[in-house]
């Protein structure tokens, strides 16, 4: 009854989340944020830049998230840290068929949430690009980029997901804002307060 009371309340009780999509290039991340938007496939074109969208979520009545979506492409990735600075989750998109760049996406990852700014972060990781055959399968990208060593505090999620038609796509959005609420329940010493 109580633990009910407490989840009504901690649904209602942000107004809007930030929230990043960061990713090598061509990872997916575009794609995500324009099905999650329009719920449709859009044809994308890489990112100059970024692309910054509202959407609802489906479970938590009411509340918006504002994601940003961060252009992938080496000279971009200096953006990432000014991006995801005072985020309240990162999503971190990842090609499960592009094995030869799996060191180079775990090396990024680990950059970028080992900054200062960024520790204890919640992160979703969305392992994209299910549909395709030789995709690796969630278990063996867990342990390729090495998220076991990420930051004690950082509280993380792996989601297979295909962004071409949306498959997993709220289903790790969902994990993600429970992560977050956990974190500012712990923040605020059990009580969960508005922004
Ligand atoms: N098969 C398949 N292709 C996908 C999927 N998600 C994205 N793609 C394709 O992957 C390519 C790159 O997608 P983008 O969304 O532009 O990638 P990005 O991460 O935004 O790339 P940058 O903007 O360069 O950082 C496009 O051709 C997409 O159609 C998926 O789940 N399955
Ligand atoms: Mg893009």
């Amino acid at each position: 009854m109580c633990g009910r009371g407490l989840v009504r309340f901690s649904l209602s009780s942000f107004q809007s989340l930030h929230i990043v999509l960061l990713g090598l290039d061509s990872a997916g991340k575009t794609t995500v944020l324009y099905r999650l938007k329009l719920n449709e496939f859009v044809n994308t074109v890489p990112t100059i830049g970024f692309n910054s969208e509202k959407i609802r979520l489906n479970t938590a009545k009411g509340l918006s998230v504002h994601l940003w979506d961060v252009g992938g492409q080496e000279k971009l990735r200096p953006l990432w840290k000014s991006y995801s600075r005072g985020a309240d989750g990162i999503i971190y998109v990842v090609d499960s068929v592009d094995v030869e760049r799996l060191e180079e996406a775990r090396a990024e990852l680990h950059k970028v949430t080992k900054l200062s700014e960024n520790q204890g972060t919640p992160l979703l990781v969305i392992a994209n690009k299910q549909d395709l055959p030789r995709s690796l399968p969630v278990s063996d990208m867990e342990r390729q980029l090495a998220l076991h060593e990420l930051h004690p505090h950082t509280s993380y999620h792996v989601q297979p997901a295909c962004a071409i038609i949306g498959d997993g796509l709220h289903e790790g959005l969902e994990h993600l804002y429970h992560m977050i609420l956990k974190r500012r329940r712990r923040q605020h010493g059990g009580s969960t307060k508005r922004k």
